[in-house]
């Protein structure tokens, strides 16, 4: 016998033509992803204002490069969970359906490229229905010039001379992702919202919603008539505005809720 909410859940989901989903930290604490405000979370050892901001940066690059690619060796090691896997089958099965994230990490991508997942028959091209609005750990770009490119060795940050240099003006590199106090990249924002706006259902999966404008995503597509779908093992601040709250982990819900859809 399912759960009540569960049956809601899929019910609006099979209902809706579009439909947006908005994914945070908690949809990749499964694959052992620490989460930022969880327990043993990243922000737990690190304080955002400490490293997460171009102020940081300027002040002691060495140190941001150590806690970002710390993380990147640790996303490294991770891999896909069933959540990544079950929406990725459904963004390739129904053509409605838009991935917004704004996890760092690589585990949507991954999971896209994924046997299981990419044996589903496309019903329309992935192009412009998967949006990072933070930017990736994986790429890094010149603070001086143009350059950006994928950047996954390993970074050396035992001393500030073996920082990542841009191979083009030799200046330093950071990390290609939005920082606090940065603007998020326009495209994949207006994207996400013009999304946002035109979905009958949105499923929030492993996000507080503290953080903006990603998190207004959400609400942009409930003042649209959209139905609020949320899947989290603790409170959010979607809490009060769900038309079904889904208590449990993103591992285990989501792929029960997109069963057959
Ligand atoms: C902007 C990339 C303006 C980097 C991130 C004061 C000063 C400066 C700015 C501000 C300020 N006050 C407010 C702001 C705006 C600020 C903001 O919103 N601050 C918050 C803290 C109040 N926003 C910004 O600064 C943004 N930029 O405003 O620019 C501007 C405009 C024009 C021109 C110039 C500038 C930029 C914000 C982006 C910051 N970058 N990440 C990196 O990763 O290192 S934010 C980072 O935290 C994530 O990307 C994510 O977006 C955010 C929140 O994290 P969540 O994903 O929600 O994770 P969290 O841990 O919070 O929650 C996890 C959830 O999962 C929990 O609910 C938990 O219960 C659940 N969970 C746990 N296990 C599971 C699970 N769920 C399911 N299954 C499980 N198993
Ligand atoms: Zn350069």
């Amino acid at each position: 016998m399912l759960r009540p909410d569960l049956t809601r859940a899929r019910e609006l989901l099979a209902a809706a033509a579009r439909v947006v989903v908005l994914t945070g930290a908690g949809v990749s604490a499964e694959s052992g992803v620490p989460t930022f405000r969880g327990a043993g979370g990243l922000w737990k050892q690190f304080r955002p204002e400490d490293l997460a901001t171009p102020e940081a940066f300027a002040r002691d690059p060495r140190l941001v490069w150590e806690w970002y690619g710390w993380r990147r060796a640790l996303v490294a090691q991770c891999r896909p969970n069933p959540a990544h896997l079950a929406i990725a089958r459904w963004m390739r099965a129904q053509a409605g359906v838009t991935l917004v994230t704004q996890n760092v990490d690589d585990l949507h991508e991954r999971a896209a490229e994924d046997p299981a997942v990419v044996s589903t028959p496309l019903a329309a091209p992935l192009e412009g229905r998967f949006l990072k609005l933070h930017g990736s750990l994986f790429r890094s770009k010149c603070t001086r010039c143009t350059h950006v490119a994928e950047h996954r060795e390993r970074v050396d940050a035992s001393s500030a001379d073996t920082l990542p240099r841009c191979p083009s003006c030799g200046a330093l590199l950071r990390p290609d992702v939005v920082w606090f106090g940065e603007m998020l990249p326009p495209g994949a924002t207006r994207a996400a919202f013009a999304a946002a706006g035109r979905a009958q259902a949105c499923l929030v999966v492993g996000t507080k919603g503290a953080v903006y404008p990603a998190a207004g995503v959400a609400h942009e597509a409930q003042a649209a008539g959209a139905a609020v779908i949320v899947v989290d093992p603790g409170e959010t601040d979607y809490d009060a505005m769900a038309d079904v709250r889904l208590v449990g982990a993103a591992g285990e819900v989501v792929p029960a809720i997109l069963e057959g859809c």
